[in-house]
């Protein structure tokens, strides 16, 4: 089932959220610094030791105090032109994170709207990219949750899943 939520997803009680976060892993803004700060300081003590990140690629921690148990750290690509593989990195972004979810016995699991702030990919775009992702991983997970911040985006990603 993919449902669509508009929420703070460090609030969500879901086994993973995924992390919008950079090459360092180490944080930073928007859904990063709200996962950092819900999450507490050992969640930046779990991440130090993982030397970071490549863009579009993914790797998992503990959640620490947050109702999550587990968080995918995720690296969008920051949008250029559209012609340096934003999309596909993007992609790549979904199945890593669904991947590395699946090796933890994740069944429910939630994506913020990954690249889509300061990072300034398409946000129509991105979310196409980012159903098409979820569709693809649904059976093979209980719930899959599109965390949407803005009512704008609930209503975007509303409207590509009907
Ligand atoms: N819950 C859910 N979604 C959120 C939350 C939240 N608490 N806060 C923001 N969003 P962004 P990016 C939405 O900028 O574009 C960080 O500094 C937001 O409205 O967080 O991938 C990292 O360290 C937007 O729809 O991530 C990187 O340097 C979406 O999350 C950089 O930003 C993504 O916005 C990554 O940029």
């Amino acid at each position: 089932m993919i449902t669509v939520t508009q929420a703070d997803i460090t609030t969500l009680h879901v086994d993973a959220i995924v992390n919008a976060a950079n090459n360092s892993l180490l944080g930073g803004g928007g859904v990063d610094g709200a996962i950092h700060h819900a999450a507490g300081l050992r969640l930046l003590a779990a991440c130090r030791p993982l030397n970071g990140c490549e863009t579009g690629q993914a790797k998992i921690t503990p959640g620490f105090d947050l109702p999550a148990t587990w968080v995918i750290h995720t690296v969008g690509p920051v949008w250029q032109d559209g012609q340096q593989h934003e999309a596909e990195l993007l992609a790549s972004c979904y199945q890593t994170a669904f991947e590395l979810a699946k090796q933890h016995e994740v069944r429910t699991i939630a994506f913020p709207a990954i690249s889509t702030g300061v990072y300034g990919f398409p946000k129509q775009q991105a979310a196409e990219i980012a159903i098409n992702a979820m569709r693809r991983f649904e059976s093979q997970f209980d719930e899959i949750i599109a965390c949407c911040f803005s009512e704008d985006d609930r209503a975007l990603y509303q409207s590509l899943l009907d």
